[in-house]
């Protein structure tokens, strides 16, 4: 039973200046694996061993000093705890002594401790100035005041020592948040024959269990987990902070590549495009630009990019931080609070790192700078219900789903849910069917929707109302439909709006009608009531009403309004009916059929009869009649219904 605490150990430092030979003498386990490493003498890729201080259960990652193989280095740092800074005494600080700390301070590693290695090599006047010098490097970061072990591999001198630092600080490190989805970023795989594909890296969030259904992104690879270990141990669960071997069913070695990423299936989401906070060395030689192609590093990723200064100098200054918005040239996994390392495309070197903030940008606008910088400044030390705010607000009119948020920011469903309640109590967002948006959206779109109707009616006032669709396309193209009946129906609620079928109006829209025009209306209504089954076209019916040519367009609105409540209907284009007139017809046809009781049906010129009318009208008062499901076509007769 292993109820001690995980704590991932990193080593960094210059190469040659014996961090293998620690991590062999603390473990016995010697890190360089690789025949090439062996047979050179220096370490390439990452190594790991394990070592059990009681109460603390170590998992160390080896790293490579080499200045060429800091992105393996980047590969294995992402995920430690610790850092062990390595300084060979005969050496003292060198280049990669001070990249390596960059890195870890870039990342955000928050303990760890310095040694002095090859102690045995130096007098103690050495090892002072050394120290002295370590001193003056970690000076204002995470390591002032750490404390610094001189130690000798050869002779074993000091180790001791180092082991009970190394235990007492891995007791003080809070335990990792467990609100977040599980995620593991691949730094190894390789496949062991009987049992297939493993791949190892550091557990940085979640669990992992024998039998989950997991995938590997950014290529949505669909896999099972077979087996699972920790410290070469066989487990059934893996918990964060651990080194984690999982043995992966549905999936071959060769498709797995160092920086993939294990996690549930469907919850994170590849991108390319980001928005981060970047902080720059105070001697990287010289600013980010603008296009600048960079090497973006993010857990065991390594991705080239480009970076878009997010400020009108288009630039970050050596020892300057501001936003980016990262382009890369191929997709990864990460979520809010993410780091990275950027390094120049050519000649390699860390230039700096910075924070992920919106793991899904879109583009923004020049003029857009300002209010963008804010809102990225906002989310960085925002609590969850003002990040769910945040994000709502980017996402503007096309809303914010909840799996969005949750792509976003690797919460857990319930973390989420509980951000999103908050944020709404708070008033501070909207849910609208599955999305969140910004309430001043919201009120706003009710405002255009209610200033347009307005100038609608102040523009035709004898028309019922302004039709959905075209509101629709004027202000909620971009939203979804659900935006829209939302907004409608809350100023239906409201009392400001009135919904008609496919028509708005203002609730308090009426149509009343002064003196001629009420007059022209009654006149139109008597012509057709009076014209019955035979009612006139529509320019006799203008002609018998005394219609002008100049009023023409008028008296059209008047009989629209007569169409629109009812009372007149058109059966075909221009062919008008007084409704009166279509209820006695259908009055007359009930009769006939009761009376013929068992054959309900009836030709077109029984029809033509007994309704006494020309062919003329027959055909689309039948056709009007079919449409309403009084009759039912049937060969050339007709079904009475
Ligand atoms: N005398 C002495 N030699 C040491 C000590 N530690 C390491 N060495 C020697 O220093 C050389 C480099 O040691 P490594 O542990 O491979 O150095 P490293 O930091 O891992 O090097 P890279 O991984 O290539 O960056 C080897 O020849 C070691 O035997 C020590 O404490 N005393
Ligand atoms: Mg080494």
């Amino acid at each position: 039973m292993n109820t001690s605490r995980s704590i991932i150990v990193g080593t960094a430092g210059h190469i040659d200046h014996g961090k293998t030979a620690l991590v062999r003498s603390l473990t016995g386990v010697d890190a360089d694996r690789l025949p090439e490493e062996k047979r050179r003498g220096i370490t390439i890729d990452i190594g790991f061993a394990d070592l059990d201080l009681g109460d603390v259960r170590v998992g160390f990652i080896d790293v490579p000093g080499h200045e060429r193989f800091v992105k393996n280095m980047l590969a294995g740092a992402h995920g430690i705890d610790l850092v062990l800074l390595v300084i060979a005494a005969d050496e003292s600080v060198m280049p990669q002594t001070r990249e390596h700390f960059d890195i870890c301070r870039l990342l955000d590693v928050r303990a760890g401790l310095i040694v002095l290695t090859k102690k045995d090599l130096v007098d103690e006047e050495m090892l002072k100035i050394v120290a002295s010098e370590a001193e003056d490097l970690v000076s204002g970061s995470f390591l002032e005041g750490a404390p610094i072990v001189s130690v000798s591999s050869r002779t074993g001198e000091g180790l001791e020592e180092l082991k009970d630092h190394l235990r007492q600080i891995s007791l003080r490190i809070p335990s990792r948040a467990n609100n977040l989805i599980t995620r593991l970023p691949v730094d190894r795989a390789f496949s062991m024959s009987g049992f297939g594909a493993v791949v190892t890296g550091t557990l940085t969030s979640g669990e992992i269990s024998e039998e989950d259904e997991l995938e590997l992104l950014p290529n949505n690879i669909q896999v099972r987990v077979r087996g699972l270990q920790v410290h070469g141990t066989k487990v059934k669960r893996a918990f964060a902070g651990q080194r984690t071997a999982v043995n992966l069913v549905g999936v071959d070695r060769a498709s797995i590549e160092r920086g993939m990423v294990l996690a549930p299936v469907g919850r994170l989401h590849p991108t390319q495009i980001i928005d981060a906070q970047v902080q720059l060395l105070s001697d990287a030689p010289r600013a980010l630009r603008s296009r600048q192609r960079v090497r973006v590093h993010a857990g065991a990723a390594e991705i080239l990019g480009r970076a878009k200064v997010l400020d009108l100098t288009g630039e970050i200054g050596p020892g300057a931080s501001g936003f980016a918005q990262l382009r890369l040239e191929a997709p990864i996994v990460a979520v809010f609070g993410d780091r990275f390392i950027i390094r120049s495309y050519s000649p390699q070197r860390t230039i700096g790192g910075g924070v992920i903030i919106d793991a899904f940008a879109s583009k923004h606008r020049a003029r857009d700078l300002t209010v963008t910088s804010a809102r990225l400044a906002n989310l960085l030390t925002a609590d969850h219900a003002r990040q769910a705010e945040l994000f709502t607000e980017a996402a503007g009119e096309a809303g914010l789903k909840t799996s969005e948020l949750i792509a976003r920011t690797g919460w857990h469903d319930e973390v989420a849910k509980e951000a999103i309640e908050t944020a709404q109590e708070l008033g501070r967002i909207v849910v609208v069917g599955k999305e969140l948006f910004k309430p001043s959206l919201f009120e706003d779109l009710k405002q255009r929707v209610m200033t347009d109707v307005a100038a609608h009616h102040a523009a035709e006032p004898l028309s019922r109302g302004l039709s959905k669709e075209i509101l629709r396309g004027r202000h909620f193209s971009r939203a979804t439909p659900d935006l829209f009946q939302a907004i409608v129906s809350d100023l239906e609620k409201e009392g400001a709006l009135a919904v008609e079928k496919d028509i708005v109006r203002q609730q308090k829209h009426t149509r009343e009608l002064a003196g001629a025009d009420a007059q022209l209306r009654d006149r139109l209504n008597e012509i057709y009531r009076e014209a019955k089954l035979a009612p006139p076209s529509l320019n006799e019916a203008f002609m018998q009403a005394g219609v002008s040519a100049a009023n023409r367009a008028r008296a059209r609105q008047l009989l629209q309004i007569l169409i629109d409540t009812g009372i007149i209907v058109s059966v075909e284009g221009e062919m008008f009916f007084h409704q009166g007139a279509l209820n006695d017809l259908i009055a007359k046809l009930q009769a006939y059929a009761d009376n013929k009781k068992e054959n309900r049906s009836i030709d077109v010129a029984t029809f033509k009869e007994l309704a006494g009318i020309s062919r003329k009208y027959a055909i689309p008062l039948l056709e009007y009649l079919d449409r309403r499901h009084v009759t039912r076509r049937e060969g050339d007769r007709r079904i009475i219904l």
